[in-house]
């Protein structure tokens, strides 16, 4: 009895594990370049290359002297209307965790940067590969958990992928989950 319990605690740690670990990212907006006009930073391009998630973090890092990042709605990011920005961020090096699904639009409110293109469309997708992976539990029962072409993230992005480690964990786990499954 005391084993299974054991093996519940043990699968519910694991499971947070894998939840806390696998998906959240760290993005630096316009990588080594970061939030600036020199360049021609192409900041479109820079996030159609990223698989935003829930949870992930994004960083503007920038010199507070020269820029500042806006979040503004749709309307004011198509005519850069640095009018009345949603919130403003001035500290050159902005930390925004991602908590909701959709577009997150963001500008440099300096006038003249966001017409130079200093702009960027965060865009966090409704399906996430969270929801389209099999469930912990199925994973004992059937072949070993497969990754959908879609999911396969490019080389350059930072910490998409499931690391091997975690999917050890997993299956580890999905034994654990056996005598738990047999005592139910
Ligand atoms: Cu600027």
């Amino acid at each position: 009895m005391a084993l299974v319990e054991r093996a519940m605690v043990l699968s519910i740690v694991l499971v947070a594990m894998h939840i806390s670990f696998s998906y959240a990212a760290v993005y630096k907006v316009g990588d080594s370049a970061g939030w600036t006009t020199l360049g021609n930073i192409d900041y479109k391009k820079w996030a159609a290359t990223k698989n935003f998630q829930l949870g992930d973090t994004i960083i503007f890092e920038y010199s507070a002297k020269f820029h500042n990042v806006m979040r503004v709605t749709h309307t004011m990011y198509k005519s850069c209307n640095a009018s009345s920005p949603i919130a403003t961020f001035t500290t050159g090096n902005d930390t925004i965790k991602i908590t909701n699904h959709g577009h997150h639009f963001f500008f440099c409110g300096v006038p003249g940067h966001c017409q130079a293109g200093q702009k960027v469309d965060i865009n966090v997708l409704k399906v996430s590969p969270v929801a389209s992976s099999p469930s912990p539990y199925s994973s004992a029962l059937a072949s070993p958990p497969t990754v959908p072409a879609s999911n396969v993230p490019a080389p350059s992005s930072p910490s998409n992928a499931p690391p091997l480690k975690f999917i050890a964990l997993k299956m580890i786990m999905g034994f654990w989950a056996i005598p738990f499954l047999v005592h139910f």
